[in-house]
């Protein structure tokens, strides 16, 4: 199956959500107040959240103003324009170290997606020709060391280890000193799922990046927070508190050939202003893809 088709099949519960009952709206005719509200219920089922649901409605009503629309049938091209424009925020390359190596952590919660995230960017970079060292910073999970290990194989990347329930910060610190000395070009470093609002967990999380700027100063050039898109309205909470304790750069929404309801990328971008650099779509080391905001909007919207 194809990249298409992936997403139309993993955003078909936001497909149904959004565009069954936007169908309806756009077929009566006149622009009025009541189809604006439920323009705003609609994204708010899709997981867009209250906030970013009532400021992309005001965003319509200004250009339906100011280009003079009339027809409730000419407002879906003027809505996946707000909507790419809204998703085009950001750099949604990855950061790049010159000199030195580019150092990269992941975060997120359980099960979100992390290990196989790096295994992903991994064997992307090296296929690319450069020189990648994994730094298998979760040193929690049973069987999470190994995990990695095995991706690093696939991917032919450096593999970098302690003992199962070391510091995780101080294989932070071992990987970034070993990726200086032997001219490694990207340090990807996994870190151990934990939720959001376990306070010491994400302490611990601050001072694993905080030693890596130690070990490299500048590091890490990106932290990306890995969500799993199926999750929902938890997402925002997620990104909320991950980048209140780690200062997140980016995101990458795993799982989106999953049943994933797409919009809490819209109540993200609205409240952290974070851009989507990745996609994940699928379990394969082929399925990570670059974010495309046109691509993802149509696909949101595919079949209307
Ligand atoms: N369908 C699909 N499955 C995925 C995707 N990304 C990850 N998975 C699966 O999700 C499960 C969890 O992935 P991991 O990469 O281990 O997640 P993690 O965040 O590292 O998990 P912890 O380290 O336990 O917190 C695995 O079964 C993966 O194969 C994706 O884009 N699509
Ligand atoms: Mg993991």
């Amino acid at each position: 199956m194809g990249l298409w088709e992936r997403l139309k099949d993993g955003l078909g519960k936001t497909r149904s959500g959004i565009l069954g009952p936007l169908g309806a709206i756009l077929g009566r005719g006149a622009i009025d107040e009541e189809l604006y509200e439920d323009l705003e219920a609609i994204l708010i089922q899709a997981d867009a959240g209250i906030e970013a649901s009532c400021q992309l409605s005001a965003r319509l009503r200004a250009e339906v103003k100011a280009r003079k629309v009339r027809e409730a049938n000419e407002l879906l091209p003027l809505l996946k324009e707000l909507l790419i424009q809204q998703l085009s925020v950001g750099e949604r390359g990855l950061a790049r170290a010159t000199g030195q190596p580019t150092v990269i952590m992941v975060v997120g919660v359980n099960g979100a997606g992390k290990t196989t995230t790096v295994g992903k960017l991994a064997a992307k970079e090296a296929a690319a020709g450069k020189k990648v060292l994994l730094a298998a910073a979760d040193t929690f999970r049973a069987g999470a060391i190994e995990q990695l290990g095995i991706w690093a194989e696939r991917a032919n990347a450096q593999f970098i280890r302690h003992q199962a329930g070391s510091d995780p910060a101080a294989v932070a610190f071992d990987a970034l000193q070993a990726a200086n000395s032997r001219a490694v070009d990207l340090v990807l470093v996994d870190t151990a799922g934990r939720l959001q609002n376990k306070v010491n967990l994400m302490a611990e999380l601050e001072k694993v990046k905080r030693v890596m700027g130690k070990a490299q100063a500048g590091a890490p050039h990106e932290v990306l927070l890995v969500l799993d898109a199926t999750t929902g309205q938890n997402g925002l909470s997620q990104a909320r508190l991950f980048h209140q304790a780690a200062g997140v750069t980016g995101l990458v929404l795993a799982k989106l050939d999953g049943t994933a309801k797409g919009g809490i990328v819209l109540a993200i971008q609205e409240e952290l202003g974070l851009p989507v650099k990745y996609i994940g779509v699928g379990e394969g080391i082929e399925d990570l893809r670059p974010f495309e905001p046109a691509e993802f909007v149509e696909a949101l919207f595919a079949g209307q």
